[in-house]
């Protein structure tokens, strides 16, 4: 394929466009190393579809982060299924597709199912990029060639054993630890692990715990100098959360609550938050991820990359997200050993002493698929032709 067949995405400069040959929608089943609690559930098992698209002979690689249930948000993996099979992929192979905002533009008159769209996103992104040569990172305006890393730490059955766990992510040089939160498992628990952990960058995360009245309460999560409260109240939320913000010490951070570009900008503006983090899959694909991030520097927010408990493709593409300059806050990018035994690619992503992931510099995503443990773990496969 010559590389003038796809214009990079931030350019819409007309290119040759490209035609899919197939879209395969595989499902994959994997168990974490230890079980993950927020305040919506437990999660042990995923069960995750990844998407595989190719045109002239290279292919591009997906994630879908939405669930068995609709807990995070309203999708779940039948209603990515649903909506991949019936609208999107249909749209996508009907038509050449000139760019990754073509993509984006193509699947808009389908309203929601934004992890859906993500996961095609993601792939075409992956396919673009390799068949120009470039990583994802550089195709998409990257300066970092490291990124800085947290670990997002689940609920635990005592603090003791919650305070163990913040220690040993520490000695592994993670940057920033988060604690799940939710009434019942907030304030006791923040001073433990503040006690244990003394200076180092500390944030909480309720997944929409809390109401309004809970305002009392959570201002005294004001004493222990916290980098931010992440998503307090309702996931649909922005006036309440304004008005919590108004009352708090503590930069709030929406995660759940934005959607998109003009959400951020609308969310930073009402002073609902002060601080934003960013998932491709939340937010539909690199195109509004991208939007978002440029909508918060305008406003002088930084960014962080969070993320779903994805496997190695889903956190090679976050990873590259996470090299764009205003990333400057520590994401949720774990060594691939935190959440798998085995990761579906062939070199996991390590974390280093100094808390920082490398960013893959190879074509694409620049990881490599481990096709035979694909295999392995696949639970279901359906493939999409052009008509
Ligand atoms: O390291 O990938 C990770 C997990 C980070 O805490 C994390 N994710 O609410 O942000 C979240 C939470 C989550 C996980 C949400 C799985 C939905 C599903």
């Amino acid at each position: 394929m010559s590389s003038a067949a796809f214009p990079l995405t931030r350019t819409l400069t007309a290119a040759a466009p490209v035609r899919l040959s197939s879209i395969e929608v595989r499902l994959v089943s994997l168990t974490l190393v230890r079980p993950f609690e927020t305040s919506f559930g437990r999660t042990d098992t995923r069960t995750v579809p990844l998407v595989r698209m190719v045109a002239d002979g290279v292919e591009g690689w997906g994630e879908i982060v939405a669930d068995q249930e609709p807990l995070y948000s309203e999708e779940t993996l039948g209603t990515a299924q649903h909506v991949l099979a019936d609208c999107l992929i249909p749209a996508l192979l009907a038509r050449p597709l000139s760019s990754v905002e073509d993509v984006a533009a193509t699947l808009r008159r389908f309203k929601g199912h934004r992890m859906a769209k993500a996961g095609l996103e993601l792939a075409f992104m992956d396919l673009a990029a390799r068949s120009r040569g470039l990583s994802i990172s550089q195709a998409i305006g990257g300066t970092r060639d490291h990124v800085p890393v947290g670990v997002s730490l689940g609920i635990e059955k005592t603090i003791d054993a919650l305070v163990e766990q913040v220690l040993a992510h520490v000695a592994q040089g993670y940057q920033r630890i988060k604690l799940k939160i939710k009434p019942g498992w907030d304030v006791e628990v923040v001073r433990a692990v503040r006690e244990a952990y003394p200076q180092g960058l500390l944030s909480v995360d309720a997944n929409t715990a809390y109401t309004l009245a809970h305002t009392e309460h959570l201002r005294q999560l004001d004493a222990f100098d916290l980098l931010m409260i992440e998503q307090p109240l309702a996931h649909d939320d922005m006036v309440d959360h304004a008005a919590l913000q108004r009352a708090l010490r503590t930069d709030i951070c929406l995660d759940e609550s934005i959607l998109h570009a003009r959400g951020a900008a609308h969310a930073l503006a009402l002073g609902s938050c002060r601080l934003i983090n960013i998932k491709i899959g939340r937010v539909g694909g690199y195109t509004e991820a991208l939007g978002v991030h440029d909508a918060c520097q305008t406003h002088g927010a930084p960014v962080w990359c969070g993320g779903m408990l994805e496997c190695g493709i889903g956190r090679a593409h976050n990873v590259a997200l996470a090299s764009l300059p205003n990333f400057s806050l520590p994401g949720d990018i774990s060594a691939s050993k935190r959440y798998w035994a085995r990761d579906v690619i062939t070199t996991p992503f390590e974390v280093a002493p100094d808390g920082t992931v490398a960013v893959p510099t190879g074509p694409g995503t620049g990881v490599e698929i481990d096709h035979a443990f694909l295999d392995e773990i696949t639970v279901g496969r359906r493939v999409f032709t052009a008509p």
